[in-house]
């Protein structure tokens, strides 16, 4: 008897329910009217009267154990089911849903429009050496246009810049790709500025770059007029003022008729109805030829935009920080675009 009650002392210690059928399974086996405890009980009348006294003890250390082991179980499968049942009458969890930056979404309209005449897109490193940002560019070393920008010089080697232009870029393709050339190159710029409503040390710009023989101004100047009507309407109208960039000659500024509706639009043009979007002009064939390219036979255009100033005018925006702050409040208004 007693090695018997031994044993099931073992067993009810080491038993773990994993289900609360099992648990039930298992006090029905101890306690059951038909159970083990039960006929232990019963046995008890048989036992030799000097056992009779350990046996109850033993029979009732069992009991209690079973018990025990009972209630310690019960709690955990509660819980159990109270985690896993399901409220129907509970609010459900709004997903929140991320959206695309402003800058994106002008960057790919941007590209759309010049994929469908053919240019594809060209990258580069941000972080650029003297030449490809400068020197090939026409920009010499002492050049007084070096300080117009001012540039971010890598402290460990004073020939690597934070690229102040993606024209570095279109240098890189042009040295590795024989024209035909038609490529655009959008991307991060970086500028030491004070930073303002109006400035940023760092933004972002498209240029765009076509070579081939016989390219003309005129070739330049439908490429614009077909990106400003893409892009802000079939009625604008554009007008070019002669301007200077050192890698292009002749270069221009180009101005859409924004017109003068109310007081904003006066503010945003200084009272003349014109806003300037993109600077341009034929490559200056210095350029072509520290590229690789000759110009004898080959000729081209180029141009160049700010990402953001595109976006403040399509958007409303007034101060170009907030395109850097990423307040969810701000980049929420674009989320349906
Ligand atoms: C602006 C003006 C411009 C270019 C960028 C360029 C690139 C090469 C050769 C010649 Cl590789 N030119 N790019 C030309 C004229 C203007 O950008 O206002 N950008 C924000």
């Amino acid at each position: 008897m007693f090695s018997q009650i031994e044993q099931l002392l073992k067993e009810v210690n080491s038993f773990y329910p994993k289900s609360k059928e099992e648990l039930e399974a298992f006090r029905v086996k101890y306690l059951g009217k038909k159970g083990l405890l039960s006929s232990l009980f019963n046995g008890l009348k048989e036992a030799a009267p000097h056992d009779k006294k350990s046996a109850g003890l033993s029979i009732n250390n069992l009991k209690n154990a079973v018990l025990n082991k009972i209630n310690s179980h019960k709690n955990t499968f509660e819980q159990v089911i109270k985690k896993n049942s399901i409220d129907t009458s509970r609010p459900i969890r709004l997903n929140s849903f991320g959206s695309r930056h402003p800058i994106s979404l002008i960057k790919n309209q941007i590209i759309d429009i010049f994929k469908k005449i053919g240019f594809g897109i060209s990258e580069g490193p941000e972080i650029e050496d003297d030449w490809h940002n400068f020197s090939a560019l026409n920009l010499p070393k002492e050049h007084p246009a070096r300080d117009m920008q001012d540039t971010f010089f890598l402290q460990t080697n004073p020939d690597l810049l934070l690229r102040t232009h993606t024209s570095s870029v279109q240098v890189r393709h042009m040295e590795n790709n024989p024209p035909p050339i038609r490529t655009i190159s959008p991307g991060r710029v970086y500028r030491n500025e004070v930073i303002s409503a109006r400035a940023h040390c760092l933004f972002h710009q498209i240029e765009g770059l076509y070579i081939d023989e016989r390219v003309s101004f005129a070739d330049l100047k439908q490429t614009i007029m077909y990106f400003a009507k893409e892009m802000f309407g079939e009625e604008t109208r554009i007008r070019l003022r002669p301007s200077f960039f050192p890698f292009t000659e002749p270069s221009a500024e180009v101005d859409i008729y924004w017109g003068l509706k109310n007081d904003s639009d006066y503010r945003i043009t200084k009272g003349t109805g014109w806003l300037e979007i993109l600077g341009c002009g034929m490559v200056d064939p210095n350029v072509l030829e520290n590229c690789k390219i000759n110009s004898k036979t080959h000729s081209g255009f180029a141009f160049g935009m700010g990402i953001e100033r595109i976006a403040m005018l399509k958007y409303g925006v007034t101060d170009l920080r907030l395109f850097f702050e990423n307040d969810v409040r701000f980049l929420k208004q674009f989320s349906a675009l």
